[in-house]
């Protein structure tokens, strides 16, 4: 079986003339080129001036198809801080960006202090969205220069391996064939709705939060960024994990927050039979990594379906329940290339259903011509333009786009290139965007949103690009 021709070849009528293309490829390449810092990209030269792990994963996607050089050396910079355990930081801070120019930094983390740390750059203690495989396989799959995309491949997979590993035997303390996340920042949705309950119920006892000054309200808008109550608890998780040396058996017995999140483990899925596809390519048995890849997938079918609702949820593992929000990580199982058709039809509904599409009877929800929200467009907690709580992201767009492309691409895969295609033309390569109005928050150059909209330009069969009101 392979994961890794996801798209019908079909004939459609270019969504963009080819200088509008040209264009938009050109621009996208000059900001990854622009946020280029030497042997890495930064997501955003203002709000995030290090590297980030799965922001480095969808740039080397990105540039897999025009800059061979770039992407494997920025996969391998981020493998180079990897832990003696395997972990993969979520940040690999450079030193010679001051202390002060994100929050919280090297100091904060102190990550040096655990046994697992290599040494070299600093690192977060925490880890993020494992699509690494994918993306190393992706870099291969587009290279011109097969024989040194070889050699790269042979030098990650041990440590692609050692990071698959990891997940298996430090992140599944229930053993439900699925890795758990102990932090909203290693969910990559960091302020997603789905953490709230968790995060509401934290009580930070009075003298254990530092003081300590928001970095990010320097160069956003306080409305598009989280919370003062919700930053208090990620520093407080933070901090006691700090404390207890990163040591992940202890963080798993004390910390309130331990959840299996869909969208983490749907891209670990999908990376496992990226991984299987890379050890045919570098010489070594591909068979352990499949049988990985479907250990979680039933996984996902068994602890995070829910049967009643019909549709995946995050398990919270410490309650022994599903997280009831309904937020496009649910929509992710879509990345596992052997998700039943009748979960597949379940995802698309709610796809098109008036709780991300928004086409509703007639007076409620407006129809949404910007796809696909983050969050459920009829919660009462909704947000428009508030960070992980109902903008489109062009990252979450693009994984349930390449997700719907392994399932025979029903019609709403093309409305959802359409979209992001639409959102970059319109307001730029910004972080995030309204879903009505399409306008862009967040921070402005902002790396994975270029890398990604490449990617999809340089798919043969990209779609049509209705204008806003067609199509829906
Ligand atoms: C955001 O997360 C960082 C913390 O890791 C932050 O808010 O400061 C998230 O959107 C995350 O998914 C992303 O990787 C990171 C850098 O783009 O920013």
């Amino acid at each position: 079986m392979t994961t890794r021709d996801d798209g019908p070849a079909r004939s459609r009528r270019a969504s963009l003339g080819d200088d509008e293309r040209r264009a938009l490829r050109r621009s996208a390449e000059g900001l990854l080129d622009t946020n280029w810092v030497g042997s890495s990209t930064l997501p955003s030269p203002t709000l995030y001036p290090h590297q980030w792990s799965w922001d480095t994963a969808f740039i080397a996607i990105g540039r897999s198809w025009a800059d061979q050089h770039r992407a494997q050396t920025e996969l391998e910079a981020l493998f180079a801080a990897q832990w003696t355990t395997g972990m993969v930081p979520s940040i690999v801070f450079d030193p010679a960006v001051p202390d002060d120019a994100y929050f919280p930094g090297p100091d904060f983390w102190d990550a040096e202090r655990a046994d697992g740390h290599p040494g070299g750059r600093p690192t977060s203690g925490i880890t993020q969205p494992p699509l690494h495989a994918r993306a190393a396989l992706e870099v291969y799959d587009h290279a011109a220069d097969r024989a040194a995309a070889r050699d790269f491949l042979a030098r990650l997979y041990p440590k692609l391996v050692a990071q698959h590993a990891y997940l298996a035997t430090h992140r599944d303390p229930a053993g439900l064939d699925l890795a758990v996340i102990v932090h909203p920042w290693e969910s990559g949705m960091d302020n997603a709705p789905i953490w709230d309950d968790d995060l509401d119920a934290i009580v930070i006892p009075p003298d254990r939060l530092p003081s300590y000054r928001r970095r990010d309200l320097v160069h956003a808008d306080p409305a598009d960024r989280p919370s003062d109550a919700a930053y208090d608890r990620f520093v407080y998780l933070a901090v006691t994990y700090r404390d207890a040396g990163y040591d992940d058996a202890s963080v798993l017995a004390s910390s309130p927050f331990v959840l299996a999140d869909p969208l983490f483990n749907a891209i670990w899925c999908w990376s496992a039979h990226a991984l299987a596809d890379i050890a045919g390519i570098v010489g070594d048995d591909p068979a352990p990594h499949r049988r990985q890849a479907r250990r979680i997938s039933d996984g996902m079918l068994t602890h995070l379906w829910d049967a009643t609702a019909r549709r995946f949820a995050a398990y919270d593992v410490r309650a022994g329940r599903h997280v009831p929000k309904d937020t496009v990580s649910a929509l992710l199982p879509l990345l596992d290339p052997d998700l039943p058709a009748d979960h597949v039809a379940a995802i698309v509904a709610e796809l098109n259903s008036p709780h991300f599409s928004g086409r509703a009877r007639p007076g409620s929800t407006p129809n949404v011509p910007f796809l696909v929200p983050t969050y459920d467009l009829r919660s009462a907690d909704f947000d428009p333009r508030r960070y992980w709580r109902g903008p489109v992201w062009i990252n979450t767009d693009w994984l349930v786009w390449r997700g719907l492309r392994q399932h025979g691409s029903p019609p709403v895969t093309d409305r959802i290139a359409a979209s992001m295609l639409r959102l970059v033309q319109q307001s730029g390569w910004r972080e995030y965007f309204d879903p009505f109005t399409g306008a862009g928050y967040g921070s402005h150059d902002f790396s994975w949103s270029a890398a990604l909209v490449l990617d999809l330009l340089h798919r043969p069969d990209h779609p049509l690009a209705p204008a806003i009101g067609e199509g829906q």
